[in-house]
This record gives C-alpha cells, structure tokens and sequence, in this order.
C-alpha cells in the first residue's frame, strides 16, 4: 500500500558543537514530518520538530553544554491502541496491518502533555545531566545538560528517557544522533561527513486509516492481547519509509543505529538477489571502534534496540545503475533464530510479526571509481579485562523474568538475586554449573524496590544476565562500557507459580536444553566496548564492567522500550572507594 524505494533517504541536519563554542540550544517541538511521499503530513513530537533530530557532532575532550528547551504544545501526536485480537477477520496479525484494529484509543497516552527527560545514550555523563527517568521537565521549564566529552570516538544517540512513557515519546519523534570524533580515529582516514559518511537511524512505524482504508499518516503504537511490544510494519530509516540512497563507486562508511521500540533487525545486504554481505567490513560498535574489522556474522548484521554498528560497504567495483538492497530478516518478537541470508528476498513472514523485510535501496549512480582501504587495525587503547583484575570482581546475578498478569499485559522484570547460605528455605534461585550449586535469593523486582547494586569506581564487577523467557532482551548500562566474557546456554525450570510480585523460584543449570538449537556464540563484532548486549533465550551472558569517573544514581535497563517502560529497568549507584566504608 505504501510504494518502496520512492523517496531519496533524507540526512538529519547536523549541529557541530565546535562551531557553536560547545553551547548549544535545542528544542523540542511539535511538529509536522512526512514519512513517504505517498503520506499525508503526520504531526510528530521531535528535537528541532524534525525527525530524527539533527545529529550533533562534538570532539573528544571538548564539553558541550546543552539547553534541551522543551517548547513542546498540543496533544501527543500519536494514536496508541491495544487491538482486542491479535489477529484480524482474515488471521493476519493486527500488527502487520495499518489503522487500530478495532483498539480503543488509550485516553492516559492521549492524555500526556509533554513532560521529557532527555538521555544521552552511550555518553559518560555525570549523573545529574544522565536524564534520570524521574526527573522531568514539563514544557517551558529549563533543563541546561553537561556533556564533558571525555571519551572515545562512537556514534551515540540522544532521546526522551520519561518514567513508563519511553516507549511513546521516542515513537512520536524523540531521537536524535549524536557523533563523538578524536584523533585517534582521524589517523585512520577514515571517511568523515558527507559524502561519504552516512547516519543510518533505522525504526518501524505505523499509521492509522480512514474509513475507507486510506492511510491517514496519524502514527499509531498499536500492541495486541498476545504480544506487548509494538512491532510496526512499515522500516523507516532517517524517518522515511523505505527510502533510496544513491551513492557514488566509491566506499561509504555507514553508522547504523536501530532506534526502534521493540525490533530487532538482521540486515543482509542484497547484489541480484545474492547476499553480498562481504562488501561490508565492520569496523565499530556501541562505543566506538573495534580492534580490529570484523566480518558480518554469515546470517546478516544483527542489531537489537539501541545496538549501534559502524561500517565500511564498498560499492568502487559497481556500474552505474547497479541496485543493491539492504533486507530485514528478523522475526518479531527476536528470538536469535537464524535465517538464512541467501534467502532474504522470502523473509517475508506474518506470523513472525515482518511482512515487509524492506529497509534500504542502494543504488550506484555515476562518478569516479574510489575504494577507500580498510585499516587492518583499528583501536589500539582497550584491551580485554585481565583475569587478575577479574579474580576479585563482584558477581552480581540479574534474572530476566516475564510476570503473566490476569487482568493486564504481561510484566517484565529483571530480579536483582543475592547469594544466600545452605540454611536458607524457598522461594530459592539455584544456580547449577556442573558439580557446584549457588543458591541465590531474589531481592528487587522494581523500579521502585531499595538499590542493592553500589559499583565502586575504578573497580572491575562481573554482572551475570540470565534469560528466563522466552524472546531476546538488549540489557543497557549506562555510564561506562563494558565488554562480553560469555555467553552460555542454560536449562532452567520455574515451578508453577515460581513467578510471583518479588520473589522467584527457579532451578538453572548451566547446560544445553535438548529443544534449544540456538548456537549462543559470540559474534565478533561483539567483542568490542558495548553499552547494549542481546540477551537470548536460554542463555546466561557474562559482562565485565567498570565504572571510571562519575558518582551517582544511574539505571540499567532492557532497551525494547515497552519492556523498560513496565518493569525492566533498576537503579545501580557508583561510589568512589573513599566513601565506601560509609555506606550501611
Ligand atoms: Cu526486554
């Protein structure tokens, strides 16, 4: 109903802080975007009131300051809905299909009168200016944000980070870019600005119809009794759908984001009809530049919620006319099960909630033949954790838990476990690796419950994640980056009613389950400094983190905004070591 590969993929207008002395002002507006030429105008809430915002580009060592001047009017732009069935008259799922299927419009989402919190993702940023999710601005009132800067080169990303109402800001527009360069990276030569760089922000979106079908270009966020995430059907990238991107033979670096709500996307790059993923050489990740390129994993590039991926694609061998397209080949929810990236083209799949896998036309156009050479190495100022900095390292263990409610949506959870004695009586965590049991309690289930993780700066921790359900989750730190140590598949059984308000009852062994076919390897390309990493299905995944410079009261969430949003998300506080013999 919307015609692909129409309209030129748009650039976000880019605000280089440097050439504003480091202070900049943005505001965030209502506002009017056009999605598809065959769209009627939407209304959408956006920094600038443009989607995405512009893109900000700082310097290593340079702070920016920031006046996020929230100027936002009139109603919440979009319709949001649960539809009563999952699927419609003909069994397609509602959430492949345009318009409210019949929802009801949820008057609490039409209700919100624009209160933001913006978060710079992936950013070390003191904890006063990190936008903690409680701390709000309604509209005229100042918020001026710090950002020192003091990092790596990396593609970041700013957006609304508001209490329960994540998943509906950002769908409404609130998502910006946000690149830090240094010299480290310069030496390198890579490309940097247009041309040859391109911010590619990938989200889905939907929109409503009229009576006679026609869309309206009113965004909707439509979920159904059966799943609680939106998955949306229609991929925009740089807020357009479907869009074209002309290039020249030369090579491009791509920095890629999905900031969907709840979708994974597996890209695999298409030449007539065949994967031509080896045209791609991944050089960077979440924060920044890999040690090495990587090869995209045989299946396609996978990129959960917030996952960033920094890319030199070589088109200097192409003619002009050449068209290659960029496929989605996920399933939704994103379970880590594979598909085949010579098949792309029929990864088409309505119960698997992707009826258009559609992302990206490329196609060449004229001009003078330039391979650009990809570094054989790339950053040399990180290494692995040592395993003498790891031998002392607090363990804290966090199980991911999906809660069946009788009269509401699912919950999602992630339960804080603390160790407990041999004496210790039930509701009980065990955890099996062999000839050795850990008994864990679990301590915290919500927002809301006491602080129990208290990092100490400077010092490396390992935090265990293990997933309890059924679907992937991207767990995000913020403030420092961690790396990946392992990922491992597990069996567990969770008794009937094992699953309550707080605590959990769960035996886990650390072991494959017979039904399990998925391979819970690490990808390289995950080897790098991450902020975000996909948690899958029966799997426990291990993190080496540590936290360098900032003191203070920061979140760690799941990054599928509906997930985070009801119940995934919890405090951790950073302390400086000095102070640590204070605290009860
Ligand atoms: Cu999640």
């Amino acid at each position: 109903m919307l015609t692909p590969f129409v309209d030129r993929l748009p650039l976000p207008s880019r605000l280089i802080a440097t050439e504003h002395d480091g202070r900049l002002q943005v505001r965030i507006r209502s506002g009017v975007h056009s999605f598809h030429r065959d769209l009627p105008a939407s209304s959408i809430w956006g920094f600038e009131g443009t989607v995405p915002g512009p893109t900000i580009e700082a310097e290593r060592g340079r702070p920016v300051t920031v006046e996020w001047r929230n100027e936002l009017d009139g109603a919440y732009p979009v319709s949001v809905t649960v539809a009563p069935q999952a699927t419609d008259a003909d069994g397609v799922p509602v959430q492949c299909v345009p318009g409210l299927s019949g929802g009801e419009l949820d008057v609490d989402a039409a209700g919100l009168t624009g209160h933001t919190v913006v978060h710079l993702h992936g950013a070390l940023t003191p904890a006063s200016y990190d936008g903690w999710a409680e701390n709000l601005f309604a509209p005229g009132q100042p918020a001026v944000f710090h950002y020192p800067m003091e990092q790596r080169a990396a593609l970041l990303w700013y957006h609304d980070h508001v209490m329960g109402t994540t998943k509906f800001d950002v769908y409404a527009g609130l998502a910006g870019l946000w690149i830090v360069r240094d010299e480290q990276e310069r030496e390198l030569g890579l490309p940097e600005g247009p041309p040859f760089e391109l911010p590619l922000l990938i989200q889905d979106r939907n929109f409503d119809v009229d009576e006679q079908g026609q869309l309206t270009g009113r965004l909707v966020h439509k979920t159904d009794p059966d799943v609680m995430e939106a998955f949306a059907p229609f991929t925009i990238v740089n807020g357009t759908v479907w869009p074209v991107l002309e290039v020249e033979p030369a090579t491009y670096r791509f920095r890629l984001l999905n900031g969907s709500n709840a979708r994974t996307y597996r890209l695999v790059l298409l030449h007539d009809g065949r994967p031509a993923l080896d045209r791609i050489a991944q050089i960077g990740t979440d924060h920044g530049l890999l040690r090495a390129p990587a090869a995209v994993p045989e299946d396609g590039l996978v990129l959960a919620s917030a996952e960033r991926a920094d890319l030199l694609v070589d088109f200097s061998d192409l003619d002009a006319g050449t068209e290659l397209t960029l496929l989605n080949t996920a399933r939704a929810p994103f379970d880590g099960a594979a598909f085949p990236a010579a098949e792309a083209e029929q990864a088409a799949d309505l119960d698997g909630l992707l009826p258009y896998p559609q992302v990206l036309l490329v196609r060449v156009v004229g001009g003078t033949p330039t391979k650009g050479s990809i570094p054989e190495k790339l950053a040399t100022d990180y290494d692995s954790a040592s395993a003498d900095a790891l031998s002392g390292a607090p363990r804290r263990m966090i199980a991911l838990v999906e809660m069946e409610l009788d009269d509401a949506p699912n919950m999602l959870t992630m339960r804080e476990l603390e160790l407990v004695g041999d004496d210790a009586t039930r509701p009980l965590v065990s955890v099996r690796d062999g000839d050795e049991t850990v008994r864990y309690r679990s301590v915290a289930a919500h927002f809301e419950d006491r602080t129990t993780f208290f990092p100490m700066l400077g010092m490396y921790e390992v935090w265990q994640l293990v997933n309890l359900t059924g679907d992937t989750h991207p767990i995000h730190l913020h403030l420092d980056p961690f790396q990946i140590l392992s990922r491992r598949a597990i069996r567990y059984e969770i008794p009937e009613g094992g699953i309550e308000d707080r605590d959990l009852t769960a035996e886990i062994t650390l072991e494959r389950d017979p039904d399990d076919d998925l391979a819970h390897t690490i990808d390289d390309n995950e080897r790098g400094l991450k902020d975000t990493i996909r948690v899958n299905p029966n799997e426990l995944v291990e993190i080496a983190v540590r936290f360098t410079n900032y003191s203070g009261r920061y979140m760690y969430h799941c990054h599928i905004l509906e997930h985070e949003d009801r119940d995934m998300m919890r405090p951790f506080v950073t302390m400086p070591s000095d102070l640590m013999p204070f605290m009860a």
